[in-house]
């Protein structure tokens, strides 16, 4: 017979071994909390260089952690309807786990993120770079997280250059009366009226319908995507090359997400962040930099009429949309906006 204290040995020596058995059928510790898929949400998917950065990154923290960690990519955003400018209170949400987001369409829950749309603040890509690599991008960055989301790394969209369907725009009254598609906050209605356009807000999966039917006149994005979403068979056979905005891309996590994974894991996705984000960089540059200038060529030879701008057409645009730029460098943070100029100015 059993002494009671006896009972009570083999009772716990059961539990025990009940429990490393439980441990050992769930898997390793690690992954227990971790989910079977984390949705990554983008814009637009490759071959645009948005859709393969992000592909990069999912493949290469899927290699690193074995698997731990499986993202899956929804493009279109769709995991907000379509609704792009959603696209940041649903990864705050944790709707949307990760995303590669672009700052126009987070603008409107981090308004400091503005600072890339003001007209003609960034003359070329050192200025994007000098921002992002340096002080503007780290107060931005702790703007992000203020509001719930772990930002990762800076990709890029890039240079957003004008098209339309209706005329060559070389300066602000070619623009009168003509209806373009904008996004992101209200600093783009404004700045297309005060150059005198009709602007109208859609999210992209509207604005390509739109064009195709002729039911807005023109848009603004950058070159490597008018390639790829082919534009130039939507009737948009103008281009201003006025490098009036660019958007950088952020790669960010939901911070719920985030803190679940163990340290490991978390280096692991944010150094693929990074590294995901410098192909961003490069394929957003590719044939529109430097020597290679394959991207424009193509478009030239598909017929389209693009409209270099002389200092003077260039001189014009920044006038009118001056008072808009200093309205918005209010609410974006004069402080903020003030670094930005000076970084720039020391490039
Ligand atoms: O909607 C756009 O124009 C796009 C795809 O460039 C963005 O998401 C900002």
């Amino acid at each position: 017979m059993q002494t009671g204290r006896n009972k009570m040995r083999t009772l716990t020596k059961t539990l025990g071994l009940c429990l490393v058995a439980a441990v050992m059928l769930a898997g390793p510790v690690v992954a227990q909390d971790y989910k079977a898929e984390y949705k990554v949400s983008t814009i637009v998917p490759a071959p645009f260089p948005w859709g393969i950065a992000a592909e990069r990154w999912v493949e290469l923290v899927r290699e690193r952690t074995d698997g731990r960690i499986n993202m899956k990519i929804y493009p279109g955003a769709q995991l907000v309807a379509g609704d792009q400018s959603k696209e940041f209170t649903a990864m705050r949400q944790g709707i949307i786990d990760m995303a590669v987001g672009s700052t126009i369409n987070w603008s409107a829950q981090v308004p400091e993120l503005n600072l890339f749309s003001l007209p003609f603040l960034m003359p070329d890509y050192e200025a994007i770079d000098v921002l992002t690599e340096g002080e503007v991008g780290k107060r931005l960055f702790e703007k992000v997280e203020q509001r719930g989301v772990v930002p990762l790394a800076w990709g890029e969209n890039g240079f957003r250059e004008l098209t339309n369907s209706k005329k060559p725009v070389r300066t602000p009254q070619d623009l009168e009366g003509l209806k373009i598609r904008v996004t992101g906050s209200p600093l783009f209605q404004e700045t297309f009226a005060a150059l005198g356009a009709n602007p109208t807000q859609m999210s992209w999966s509207d604005a390509v319908p739109a064009l195709t039917t002729g039911a807005v006149d023109g848009q603004e994005n950058p070159l490597p995507g008018y390639v790829i979403a082919k534009l130039h068979n939507m009737g948009q056979n103008h281009i201003t090359l006025w490098h009036y905005v660019a958007d950088p891309l952020i790669f960010a996590v939901n911070k719920e997400v985030w803190e679940s994974f163990t340290e490991q894991d978390r280096k692991i996705v944010e150094e693929s962040a990074i590294e995901a984000a410098k192909l961003n960089v490069e394929l957003a540059r590719k044939g529109v930099t430097g020597d290679d200038m394959s991207v424009l060529q193509k478009i030239e030879s598909f017929g389209v009429d693009v409209v270099q701008l002389t200092p003077e057409e260039h001189q014009m645009f920044q006038d009118a949309t001056r008072p808009i730029y200093e309205k918005w460098k209010k609410r974006v943070g004069a402080d903020l906006v003030e670094q930005a100029e000076q970084d720039i100015a020391g490039r």
